[in-house]
């Protein structure tokens, strides 16, 4: 085992008998809300995925550990810090880690560390993507070339259109990667349950899903599978009034000149602000929706 990774015992136990388990990314918590919510939300998270008979294990960087599983004040220690602690993509690792710093994995991450604690399942909200422009500025996440290598399953809400939702599905087919609509052919837009973009194959169970899944692993074929499962229809948001904000955000972002890393943030954060709470309390309830499911599929994969 890597010597920079610890298991939380609740977590080791759990993968030692075969039980099913269910990994959660930290951005979301530092960087996707305001605290004390981003708390609330995170133990909630965890809860629901308890009650549906799985065990969560949110993952992070703390003190240069890699943490797969994290104890409440762990947790709490995160949310209080919030933006204080460092965005963290698969090329920030090595020096973190060396310097024993702390950092909020991405979905990228998340899956790296997932991987090496042998958690297959990985429930958040939305992925990153191709950015609106990468034609210019090649701005493109590195969750994309994660889900392109490492053998977790990712289950979102989609993307956000702060992306090209085209070009995101462009890029994810070049690299290989199945693009699942969970009960519906569209990809959906997080906020919004539809997109106007198809998937590439809808699958309306748990088992299809974790059937999909099982298939890829045993071909050996490399890289995840990405999962999308629309918001619940009584907390979707008016796509003309998100889509305003984004447009917004963007032309605020460009002015402002925001690149790298800051990106997504700065949108996001731009994004929750111009729509104001209700943009939240949906967000709240579409990463539940999506542990809801995830809990579902590992139970599925571990019986299988
Ligand atoms: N998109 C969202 N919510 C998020 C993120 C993206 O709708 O919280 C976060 C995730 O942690 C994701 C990261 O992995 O932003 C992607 O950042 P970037 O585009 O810089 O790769
Ligand atoms: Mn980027």
């Amino acid at each position: 085992m890597n010597k920079y990774l610890d298991i939380h015992p609740e977590v080791r136990e759990a993968l030692a008998n075969g039980r099913p388990v269910v990994a959660l990314e930290s951005t979301i918590i530092s960087h996707g809300m305001p605290y004390p919510q981003n708390v609330e939300t995170a133990l909630r998270v965890e809860k629901t995925i308890r009650e549906n008979g799985a065990v969560p294990a949110t993952i992070a960087v703390i003190g240069g550990r890699l943490k797969a599983g994290l104890s409440e004040a762990e947790i709490e220690y995160l949310g209080k810090k919030g933006r204080g602690v460092a965005k963290t993509s698969r090329r920030d690792l090595p020096v973190l880690v060396a310097r024993g710093l702390d950092g909020a994995t991405t979905v990228a991450t998340t899956m790296i560390i997932a991987s090496m604690a042998g958690i297959k399942v990985f429930a958040t909200g939305g992925v990153g993507g191709v950015h609106r422009g990468a034609e210019t500025t090649m701005d493109i996440s590195a969750d994309l070339e994660e889900l392109a290598q490492t053998p977790v399953m990712v289950i979102c809400a989609g993307a956000k259109s702060i992306l090209d939702l085209g070009l995101t599905l462009e890029y994810l087919e070049t690299k290989g990667v199945p693009v699942i609509g969970y009960g519906t052919e569209e990809l959906p837009a997080f906020y919004t349950r539809r997109s106007g973009f198809k998937v590439d194959y809808r699958l309306d169970t748990p088992e299809e899903v974790a059937d999909a899944f099982r298939a890829k692993m045993d071909m050996g074929l490399r890289g995840g599978m990405l999962v999308t499962n629309p918001i619940p229809e009584e907390y979707s948001m008016d796509p003309d009034r998100i889509n305003a904000a984004i447009d917004q955000a963007i032309a605020e972002a460009a002015r402002k000149g925001i690149k790298g890393k800051e990106t997504t943030p700065f949108l996001l954060a731009r994004v929750k602000d111009i729509t104001g709470g209700d943009s939240l309390a949906s967000n709240i309830q579409l990463v539940l929706n999506n542990a809801r499911l995830a809990s579902e599929v590992a139970k599925c994969l571990a019986n299988g």
